[in-house]
């Protein structure tokens, strides 16, 4: 089965923000399953997809969420899969709420923190992981690796 890979987002309001997300995998050739849950508006939706994820092809979990971020955790409590999160800025602290949310998850459940609104990171860091055992990615990697080098 092809490797697929999840976005996840808190809100339809998330959508710009996380949109480099996508078109970053699909730089890469990688499918993105772009869908919109929340930890705290429709956590049993959450709690089920995270469950299945692995059953139903899924590689690994992008999640992005802006204010109390516990999308990231949330998935993570259900899912063995890498989970990585890219809190998002707005709110009435424009972030810092979403970045500690994130990254400070207890011992045993690990969520892959990147910056604040960092979902090309994100994706990057996705197609890295997957390139552990694919050479045609690691490949891409490279050539996107030498076209960010100033000339
Ligand atoms: C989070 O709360 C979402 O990820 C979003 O960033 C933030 C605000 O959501 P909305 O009230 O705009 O839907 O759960």
């Amino acid at each position: 089965m092809t490797a697929k890979v999840a976005i996840l987002m808190g809100s339809p309001n998330d959508k710009d923000k996380m949109e480099p997300g996508a078109q970053t995998l699909e730089r890469f050739g990688i499918e993105a399953d772009v869908r919109v849950m929340s930890a705290h508006r429709s956590p049993t939706m959450v709690a089920e997809f995270a469950s299945t994820a692995r059953d139903q092809g899924f590689a690994l979990i992008i999640c992005g969420a802006g204010m109390a971020a516990h999308l990231a955790g949330a998935v993570a409590a259900h899912t063995t899969l890498p989970v990585i999160g890219v809190p998002l800025s707005g709110g009435a602290i424009n972030g810092w709420d979403a970045l500690l949310a994130t990254v400070q998850m207890p011992r045993g459940i690990p969520v892959a923190t990147v910056a604040v609104d960092g979902a090309m990171n994100a994706a990057l860091l996705a197609v890295q992981i997957l390139a552990i055992d694919d050479l045609d990615l690691a490949a891409a990697l490279e050539v996107h690796r030498r076209e960010m080098t100033p000339r």
